[in-house]
């Protein structure tokens, strides 16, 4: 009974707040280990090209995010990403928004991740990093550009600079209400007012 009264007490009191699996994608240089360290330790730090995985926990109002950044760019790394795709509840997915010319490229990566059948049910923030360059595209654009709203899961799109971390803040508040909602209900997709 002891036993049974504990686990239970445990259950509604966790001690340790549960990890919620976020992986980061977009196409290389878009800004993703950046934003992830930007996220860590609201830092501007000189970001290496990834190979294979970063992964941190990140704090998002109450929840605590376990953010894989991954590189998706070589087949090899996209294959192994697919190994840890299970139990992921988000995508963060990156977008450099002065990078027109790969701009189909991205949403074929999108489109690809949408259909993973491990990742239904997953929400999408989508960042419309860079926003700092002159010629960035606005989160408006991206969302006619990108076809978002023909997507089926719940996403927002958020505009962001990551190397000062301007916009980063309020792409993981929209998270944490996509994360809340998703639960209940389906919502409809979401863009920011301009920040720059
Ligand atoms: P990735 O992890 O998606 O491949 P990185 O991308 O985080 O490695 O960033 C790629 C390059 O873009 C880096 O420059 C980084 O400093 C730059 N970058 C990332 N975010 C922004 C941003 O918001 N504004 C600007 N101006 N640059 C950004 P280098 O020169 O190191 O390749
Ligand atoms: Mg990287």
């Amino acid at each position: 009974m002891g036993i049974r009264l504990s686990n239970l007490i445990e259950r509604w009191f966790p001690k340790h707040e549960p990890e919620l699996r976020v992986g980061m994608l977009g196409l290389d240089n878009a800004g993703k280990t950046t934003i992830l360290y930007q996220l860590k330790i609201e830092r501007n730090v000189e970001p290496l090209p990834t190979v294979g995985f970063n992964v941190e926990n990140v704090r998002c109002g109450k929840m605590l995010l376990n953010i894989w950044d991954v590189s998706g760019d070589r087949p090899r790394t996209r294959t192994l990403w697919q190994h840890y795709n299970q139990n992921t509840r988000a995508i963060i997915f990156v977008i450099d928004a002065t990078d027109v010319r790969r701009l189909t490229r991205a949403m074929d990566e999108l489109r690809w991740l949408c259909c993973r059948p491990e990742l239904t049910g997953a929400v999408y923030l989508l960042f419309a990093n860079k926003q700092d360059l002159p010629g960035a595209l606005s989160a408006e654009q991206l969302v006619t550009l990108l076809q978002l709203r023909r997507l089926a899961q719940p996403w927002a799109i958020q505009e962001c600079c990551a190397i000062n971390g301007v916009g980063l803040a309020d792409g993981l508040q929209q998270l944490e209400e996509m994360l809340g909602s998703a639960r209940g209900r389906r919502i409809s997709g979401t863009f920011s007012n301009k920040l720059f």
